[in-house]
């Protein structure tokens, strides 16, 4: 333990302070009650995967100290065989499990793999040992994509309007604290573990709002990013920066950024040599550039081709990535403008360029066409641009479902989206396009914004913890099944947990996400939030502001139309068949009805109910939804730990307060507009 903070051989400690999430030690009883024997041979390893053959001989040696096995010879009879071997396989994450003879045995190619292995024992548990979960037969398990992400929205300075950590509902960052880089980061050490045993490997480590104190990562504080990245190597995790587009001027003098001038590309090749000769194993820049008033190379005339292209250059021969954001969209609309639509913004500034993007350039583009809500459609733009590497973003952080106060768990929701078929029922899906087995079979991989900070439970919300474990689990593999995910993160976490406290909270957290919507904004109409905040109901909180997110809502209807016959066309964005599918109100779904088109609210849905009142029957519902996980709750708090209990019973009353003025903002907005009543003759206010 004394070893904790030499991250060459970081060795899991209990830190009282902190809780465990998914790795408390009892989740390592039955591996470490056993003798384990660990083959790597010597080899010209990376860095990268020489840490990493540390870690696993950490991981074994401090879980056989805690639980009572051995770390044993391969010759001496073991019961569990961890090996490096030379095999064929190309993919230094992949790894094999098989049981035979009393052993389980695990190979992998580099020791990265054999991490994995080494997590997948501790999560199978009992049943990786007994012959029941692994069979003889060698299995194979691989990731689906190289790049799975977790961008920080974090800044050194704490922001005056944003806080430190920009949508961040979990304290402080684990990175930085009074304006400069943490000199403790053993919990950033704690973070890999949790993140390298879900399947994380790149981690942005500042927001994309990148100010002037930040910008200087690059500059007088790349030590402290060298520091970060040292913290992470361990666990296989490659440590990426945010940057703006202004740092040329902001820290070398320059007067202009345009992308096609010699000095700006000799500052960015300069410092991209600096990063790399620091940190050899870096993993590139990510870069918001002309977006909500972050600059770009738009001032200059030049396309974000042409800026992604002249970074890409700047760090190509250190094999860097450039992860360029399409977020961009003009933030200063008109909303008496009703041509334009922000829905319309990243396929436009984006898909006229596919193929002309550097290889290593990958286009993030978030998974719906507006800003991460509870339901939209999916972004018609990771579909336009098969010559291209795009990644899917996603936001873990619940900006706009409900800040880790509500209880609401998305693997059912990212699950979905990730498998939306581009081009009908059985065609390629969004995670098949990032995972490079769409059109074009380029790879970008999967990105989303964390949801951690320095609080006591990592995420606000004990809950929400499942929330980040399920991302790591899905970008490894975009079709697991979310709820099995969930189970999994449920027994790691609390284990000894009973049959019947197991089932409260997949009670909760199972349909939380539908639940969610239910009170929220209705049938894909999105916001309806505060502004600035984005929590709690504010039906027309956004409707005239300059933010191109609006709803229409009069006496007679709402929504948005955004067809071809009669609306802003964005339906045409979409290849076949969702373009007509979405184009006509005879077969557009339900949950997206109000995101295609503007209807009056008699308007009958295909669930046979009119627009009114599926908008009053799903705001009681999702009340009573609410108030049904609470008593399940009540009724098991007894049985968890009692830090979590008191935790997730505060953020209860919270959820309840909140969502009941969910309930009964929206449905007496409705029934103002619409001046038409609950056929139940239920109270509306
Ligand atoms: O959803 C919006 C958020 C901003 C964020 C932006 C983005 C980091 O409200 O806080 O900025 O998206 O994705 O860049």
């Amino acid at each position: 333990p004394e070893e904790h903070n030499d991250v060459s051989t970081p060795a899991p400690v209990a830190d009282p302070a902190v809780h465990p999430a998914w790795l408390p030690d009892a989740a390592f009883a039955p591996l470490g009650s056993r003798r384990i024997a660990v083959e790597i041979p010597a080899r010209d390893w990376s860095t990268l995967s020489a840490q990493v053959a540390q870690t696993v001989r950490a991981e074994v040696a401090a879980a056989v100290a805690t639980h009572g096995g051995a770390v044993v010879d391969a010759s001496d009879a073991p019961d569990v065989a961890l090996v490096v071997i030379a095999h064929n396989d190309q993919d230094p994450e992949a790894f094999t499990v098989a049981h035979g003879g009393g052993v389980t045995r695990v190979t992998a190619a580099d020791p990265r793999g054999l991490l994995y292995g080494l997590f997948h024992l501790v999560r199978l548990g009992e049943a990786a040992f007994d012959g029941s979960a692994i069979g003889e037969d060698v299995e194979r398990h691989a990731p689906a994509t190289a790049l799975r992400m977790l961008d920080h929205w974090d800044n050194i300075a704490v922001h005056p309007v944003m806080g430190q950590v920009e949508r961040g509902y979990s304290g402080g960052s684990i990175f930085y604290r009074d304006g400069v880089v943490r000199e403790d980061l053993t919990r950033v050490a704690r973070y890999a573990r949790l993140l390298a045993a879900s399947g994380i490997n790149h981690v942005a480590v500042n927001n994309v709002n990148v100010g002037p104190l930040e910008t200087r990562l690059l500059g007088d504080l790349l030590p402290d990013v060298v520091r970060i990245a040292d913290v992470f190597r361990p666990y296989g995790i490659q440590t990426h920066v945010s940057v703006s587009w202004a740092a040329p001027g902001r820290l070398g003098g320059l007067e202009t950024s345009d992308p096609f001038d010699a000095g700006v590309q000799q500052w960015w090749a300069d410092a991209a040599d600096r990063v790399w000769a620091a940190i050899p194993d870096f993993g590139g820049f990510v870069i918001k550039a002309d977006s909500e008033g972050q600059p770009g190379p738009f001032v200059y005339g030049r396309t974000h081709a042409d800026g992604a292209n002249m970074l890409a250059a700047a760090v190509a021969k250190h094999g860097g990535l450039i992860h360029w954001r399409a977020f961009v969209y003009n933030h200063e609309q008109n909303w008496r403008d009703r041509k334009t639509d922000r829905a319309k913004a990243a396929y436009q500034h984006f898909a006229p360029y596919d193929g002309t993007f550097a290889e290593n350039v990958v286009v993030q583009i978030k998974h719906g066409p507006l800003d991460f809500q509870v339901r939209e459609a999916t972004s018609p733009a990771i579909a336009a641009m098969p010559n291209t590497r795009v990644a899917a973003e996603f936001q873990v952080t619940t900006e706009y479902l409900g800040h880790q106060k509500h209880a609401v768990y998305l693997g059912r929701m990212w699950s979905e989206l990730l498998s939306f078929p581009y081009w009908g029922e059985g065609s390629a899906t969004m995670a098949d396009i990032a995972t490079g087995r769409g059109p074009g079979g380029r790879a970008g991989g999967f990105a989303a914004v964390s949801n951690v900070g320095d609080d006591v439970f990592w995420t606000g919300h004990p809950f929400s913890q499942a929330n980040l474990y399920a991302w790591g689990r899905l970008t490894w593999d975009p079709t697991a099944d979310p709820i099995a995910i969930l189970d999994e993160w449920i027994g790691l976490t609390f284990p000894g947990l009973s049959a019947a406290g197991r089932q409260v909270v997949h009670a909760i957290l199972d349909e939380s996400w539908e639940t969610y919507e239910m009170y929220t904004a209705p049938l894909g109409v999105c916001f309806m939030v505060y502004p600035h905040s984005h929590y709690g109901p504010s039906p027309d909180g956004y409707e005239y502001t300059p933010w191109g997110t609006y709803h229409f809502a009069d006496r007679d209807g709402i929504g948005v139309d955004r067809t071809v016959a009669t609306g802003s066309g964005y339906t045409a964005q979409y290849p076949a068949p969702w373009a007509s599918v979405y184009e006509s109100l005879d077969t557009v779904p339900d949950e997206l009805v109000l995101f295609f088109h503007h209807v009056p609210y008699t308007h009958v849905l295909r669930s046979g109910k009119t627009v009114i009142q599926h908008v009053y029957d799903t705001h009681f519902e999702g009340l009573e939804r609410v108030e049904a996980s609470i008593a399940a709750w009540e009724a098991a708090a007894a049985e968890f730990p009692a830090d979590v209990a008191g935790r997730v019973t505060e953020r209860f009353a919270e959820q309840l307060g909140s969502t009941t003025d969910w309930r009964d903002i929206v449905n007496t907005y409705f029934l103002r507009k619409s001046g038409l009543p609950d056929e139940q003759g239920r109270r509306i206010y």
